[in-house]
């Protein structure tokens, strides 16, 4: 079967979705090509289209991006003739959207790295593609909607990911100093924001929820890339990395130091950093850990464990820190602002003292979403916080979707958004806060944002030997950033 995958915009960090489904497609004799939206002019497509003439067009998308993708396959589906798929968390936690898109041929409700191949398999085979589990199908008029299959059981057993076809379709990402990689995947916990809760409860019965890469796949995943592009720093897309056993971070901690060598960075959570101990994290940090996302979150510790149910006490947090830094481990704490509570500006204000108390090396906040099927976006629905079908823009980086009692709370916490790492990194601008946030200033703020953003990681933090050949890339992804919607 010929496929040509296609997804909006890189951001500058590797899908590793395309390279896994792309690797499994091409194990089982597909023939794969990648389109990425924000690479190439539009009109190009078209070219690409009629030359290539593919069986399937495969979408990955996120809830905002598949507005876009969405129209797209609209209009490739009025010119040629092919088979449409979506995938990606869009169509796991939405899959109904197949029902109001008669464009749309077959939705992809999880993973799609076994299933993926069996559906193409069915199609060339003449078999029943539309009952491949996993997929939700439309065929002759109707939708088939078949359970979902059972979960990778080991990731061990899966093709490395093809980063070439990403790397080729945009060589400018190749080019980048900081490169994402992916050792396990999955999380436990039940933080009510996260996409995590509804994903293990779906797949509930089906398999382990935390599956890992061995440290040798891993090692030797980086090593390819150091062999032909560029790589200063390795970060982990794992959504905690620091949950592997024992003695699977101390073999990668060993490999890493001796075949790598180079900075790395990862994400943990404040009570499993305590947990692994000043050995693990002094390992850690022997190997080359340079910096952790951290989970933060909200200093209000009842907001914090009764509405996003995050399980952990400042306490922790503070000691997590501590810890992290006494080791050189730098810290990002991540935030979420605009909560679904009464008095949500202050509230926030309360996370940004708790995180100017914290001194990470970055203050990083979001605006909440609430992503659909995620337990905060019922716990809005449920509060008057959310009402009818909001539409979900392609980047959570501008403004809110609840709808709060006071106006100028809209605008307060946009702008504190925007200012929240300054704020943080300098404490003498607190008591400004409330005036500056007040302000009528969000898109300057926004650049502001961006531009902070970027030192933070690429300067501050990643150290990026040669960061002035990434400089147009940046320049690009700022702007973009700037306008999406
Ligand atoms: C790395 C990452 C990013 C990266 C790369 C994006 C990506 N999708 O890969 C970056 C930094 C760009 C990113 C950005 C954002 N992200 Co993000 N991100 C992740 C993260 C941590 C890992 C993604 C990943 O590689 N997963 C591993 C791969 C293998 O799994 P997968 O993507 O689900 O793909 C599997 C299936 O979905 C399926 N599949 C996927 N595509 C396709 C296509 C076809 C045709 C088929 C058949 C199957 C299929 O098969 C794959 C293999 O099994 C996830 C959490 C997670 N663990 O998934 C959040 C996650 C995807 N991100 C999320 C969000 C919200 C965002 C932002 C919108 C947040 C923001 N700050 O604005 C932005 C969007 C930025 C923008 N567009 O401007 C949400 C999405 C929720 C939703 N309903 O869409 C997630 C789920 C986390 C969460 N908060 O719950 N993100
Ligand atoms: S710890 Fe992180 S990855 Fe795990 S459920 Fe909470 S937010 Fe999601």
């Amino acid at each position: 079967m010929k496929v040509l995958l296609i997804f909006k915009d890189s951001v500058a960090v590797e899908r590793m979705a395309i390279c896994y489904i792309s690797s499994a497609l091409k194990a089982a004799g597909n023939d794969v090509k990648l389109w990425i939206m924000n690479v190439n002019p539009p009109e190009k497509l078209h070219q690409y289209m009629s030359e290539y003439g593919p069986d399937i067009v495969g979408y990955s998308s996120m809830t905002g991006e598949h507005i876009p993708l969405v129209a797209l396959n609209r209009e490739l589906k009025e010119q040629y003739d092919f088979f449409s798929v979506f995938g990606g968390p869009h169509a796991t936690f939405v899959p109904q959207f197949i029902e109001e898109e008669a464009s749309v041929d077959a939705v992809c409700t999880g993973e799609g790295d076994l299933v993926f191949p069996e559906l193409c398999r069915r199609m060339e085979a003449g078999e029943e593609y539309w009952l491949t589990p996993t997929f939700d199908v439309r065929y002759e008029g109707e939708i088939h909607r078949n359970l979902l299959g059972d979960l990778t059981p080991t990731l061990e057993l899966l093709d490395d990911p093809d980063r070439q076809i990403l790397y080729d379709a945009d060589p400018r990402l190749g080019k980048l100093g900081t490169k994402y990689f992916m050792a396990a995947r999955g999380c436990p916990y039940k933080c009510s924001y996260c996409f995590n809760v509804k994903y293990n409860e779906n797949y509930k019965g089906k398999g382990k929820v935390v599956r890992c890469r061995t440290p040798r796949q891993v090692i030797d995943e980086i090593k390819w890339v150091m062999e032909r592009y560029p790589l200063d720093h390795v970060s982990f897309l794992d959504d905690l990395f620091i949950l592997k056993p024992k003695e699977w971070l101390v073999e990668f901690s060993r490999l890493f130091k001796e075949e790598v060598g180079l900075q790395w960075s990862c994400t943990v959570r404040a009570n499993t950093a305590n947990l692994g101990g000043e050995t693990t994290i002094s390992m850690l940090s022997d190997s080359g850990l340079s910096w952790v996302w951290m989970g933060v979150e909200c200093g209000d510790q009842k907001v914090a464990n009764e509405i996003l149910v995050r399980d952990l006490t400042n306490n922790e947090i503070t000691q997590a820190t501590q810890l992290l830094h006494k080791y050189n481990v730098g810290t990002i704490a991540q935030n979420i602002i605009g909560l679904p509570v009464p008095n949500p500006v202050e509230t926030d204000l309360k996370t940004l003292d708790f995180n100017i108390g914290l001194r990470p090396s970055m203050g990083h906040s979001s605006i909440l979403y609430p992503y659909p099927g995620s337990p905060i976006e019922a716990y809005s629905r449920e509060h008057g916080y959310l009402e009818g079908e909001p539409e979900y823009m392609e980047t959570n980086k501008r403004s809110s979707m609840l709808k709060f009692s006071s106006q100028k709370d809209q605008l307060r916490l946009e702008n504190l958004h925007k200012l929240f790492g300054v704020l943080v990194r300098f404490p003498i601008l607190r008591p400004y806060t409330e005036f500056l946030i007040g302000l009528p200033l969000t898109p300057l703020y926004r650049a502001i944002f961006y531009l902070w953003y970027g030192y933070c990681f690429k300067i501050k933090l990643a150290k990026i030997k040669k960061f002035h050949k990434e400089i147009p890339y940046f320049t690009g992804l700022f702007f973009r950033m700037l306008v999406k919607s």
